[in-house]
């Protein structure tokens, strides 16, 4: 476990950049900190402008290949722009769910570590790591740099436990417009309950009050305004911002106003089996897609697209027409924030890291649901289906719930031009990545200390490590590998070897850089290492409070399989 002892490579790379950060503050004439104030006062004397924004997007249920940047056909004019000018991971990994990914990219633990092994739906009693709230052996990267002077706000969808104690404004976030697990698209749901409301700086409000927005409003593009709005506050207190923009879309039920979703209507018609071929030329074009690895081969229970009647072709193409309009706003969203943070000088000091917090969606089948009209309409209930999610997730295996690379794959772009090198802009990183090391790579570039202790509680150890070395093409010093568990589902990740498991199922070995499509698995003729990363992986689960799952199973597009009521845990509603 990685410990912040002079040791750790990361601890001795965020050595060399407070002695930096220390040594152009000398240059620039500080004399305070000549004359041996510690580093803390040294840090308060530095203008807050030297310390960098620091804005993290994150988009949910979005596949692998759904940007243009990435190899889609939607078009990402913003998102790519961001791309262009910044560096691409081609291999960033997320934890395959909503809950488990928040809380990891929040605290830089593995998800059971900080309290969230499942969804804020589900407290095992007696649990080790289940406790469906952030756990008081975690800090967020609202509570760290909250403390090291950022201003800290957040946008959006949370759920990390409000109901169970642990909402955002109680766990470091200074500002907040927030839902309490999202699925709010417009101001009158008529959905759940707790998609009526929005929470703003902690106090609920109707959804469909004047105080949230005005008028019929999307909330991709409501929570837009919201987030400049903290940014506004933050410049007047003359604070560097820690803003998390953690948007709802494109999570079902599918939703988006009907002009954006007309641009698309009809589009889909060519089909997936087309759009997929598409989407793989065009990553294999751009570099992020290795030739080497086959396209994941459709699955039996998506039928081929020219196997359908004109009639089933016009219905699938409405609910992806819907879908595509969603990341369309999205990326209008991303525009208007590059915008207004250039419009307020702040967008070359900024780190801009975008990313999706799990795999493309299969949950309702290869049909998708389509009731209600419009489709995307705010009476309408609309969900994506499995044949589009394996579009979503061009061109891997498996979906949001699973540790093959479908589920577990993002985009993640970092954009920050006063923090990564021009000859970088447009580049690709293909080292791999995953949330936990958000919170170290914060810490790096904002040279906020990690606590050991926080509000008189012991918090574990950081898992990650920074990802700046990336961000100016070095090696990252990663010394350990990288874990998942979720329902079941296992895998770890060792250099070029992934051993991964769907629960209930046998290991599987696959060599990445030959076969990260995981079509040919090397199992049998690796026995050894496959033991070795079996005792890794139980070695990591024994000391990250990783709990046995239970069941239910899933069944192929990620849905439960009923097993006798007797044996089945009280899960929320899958979402
Ligand atoms: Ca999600």
């Amino acid at each position: 476990m990685m410990t912040q002892t002079f040791s750790s490579p990361r601890s001795i790379h965020q050595a060399i950049c407070n002695l930096t950060r220390l040594t152009c503050a000398v240059l620039l004439g500080f004399s305070a900190l000549v004359l041996g104030q510690p580093p803390s006062s040294a840090q308060a004397a530095e203008p807050a402008a030297k310390r960098p924004n620091i804005l993290v997007i994150l988009v949910d249920d979005m596949g692998f290949s759904d940007i243009g940047c990435y190899g889609s056909e939607i078009p990402t004019p913003n998102i790519d722009t961001l791309a262009s000018r910044g560096v691409r991971f081609t291999q960033f990994y997320n934890t395959a769910r909503c809950s488990t990914t928040r809380a990891s990219l929040l605290t830089g633990l593995y998800p059971h570590q900080a309290g969230m092994g499942y969804l804020d739906g589900l407290r095992k009693p007696a649990s080790k790591g289940t406790h469906a709230r952030l756990h008081d052996r975690c800090v967020t990267l609202a509570e760290v740099l909250g403390a090291d002077g950022y201003h800290t706000s957040m946008v959006g969808k949370w759920h990390l436990g409000q109901q169970n104690g642990t909402p955002p404004w109680e766990r470091g976030f200074q500002r907040t417009a927030t839902t309490q697990f999202g699925e709010l698209y417009f101001p009158k749901e008529r959905s759940r309950e707790a998609c009526k409301w929005v929470y703003l700086d902690g106090r609920k409000v109707a959804a469909d009050s004047s105080e949230v927005g005005r008028g019929e409003w999307y909330s991709t593009f409501m929570f837009t305004d919201w987030a400049l709005k903290f940014v506004d506050d933050a410049r007047a207190k003359e604070k560097p911002f820690f803003l998390y923009f953690a948007h709802g879309a494109p999570h079902f039920p599918l939703k988006a106003p009907q002009e954006v979703i007309s641009k698309y209507r009809g589009r889909y018609k060519a089909g997936w089996d087309v759009l997929r071929e598409a989407r793989h030329r065009r990553q294999i074009e751009a570099g992020i897609v290795d030739p080497k690895w086959p396209l994941a081969p459709r699955p039996s229970d998506v039928p081929a697209w020219d196997s359908l009647s004109a009639e089933e072709q016009d219905r699938y193409d409405a609910i992806m027409a819907v879908y595509a309009a969603m990341i369309d706003c999205i990326d209008q969203s991303v525009g208007r924030m590059v915008a207004g943070l250039r419009e307020r000088g702040l967008l070359d000091n900024t780190l801009i890291l975008f990313l999706s917090d799990n795999g493309g969606n299969a949950e309702s089948g290869p049909r998708g649901i389509s009731e209600g009209t419009p489709p995307g309409g705010p009476d309408s209930h609309v969900f994506l289906g499995m044949c589009w999610a394996t579009l979503n997730n061009t061109p891997f295996r498996r979906y949001k719930h699973f540790t093959n690379e479908g589920g577990i794959s993002t985009p993640l772009i970092a954009h920050w031009p006063a923090g990564i090198p021009v000859a970088r802009n447009g580049k690709l990183e293909h080292q791999p990545g995953h949330l936990i090391d958000i919170m170290a790579t914060a810490c790096d570039v904002s040279g906020a200390l990690y606590p050991a202790e926080f509000k008189g509680h012991r918090i574990l150890p950081m898992e990650g490590i920074s990802l700046t070395p990336a961000f100016s093409g070095n090696p990252l010093h990663r010394v350990k590998p990288i874990f998942w568990e979720h329902e079941g589902n296992r895998a770890v990740r060792s250099g070029a070897w992934k051993l991964v498991m769907k629960y209930q199922e046998e290991w599987a070995l696959y060599h990445i850089p030959n076969d990260r499509t995981e079509q040919r698995n090397l199992i049998g003729e690796k026995p050894d290492l496959a033991r070795l990363l079996t005792r890794q992986w139980n070695d990591w689960a024994a000391s990250t409070y990783v709990d046995d799952w239970e069941g239910p199973a899933r069944n192929e597009w990620g849905e439960e399989v009923r097993a006798p009521a007797a044996t089945q845990p009280v899960a929320e509603k899958a979402k």
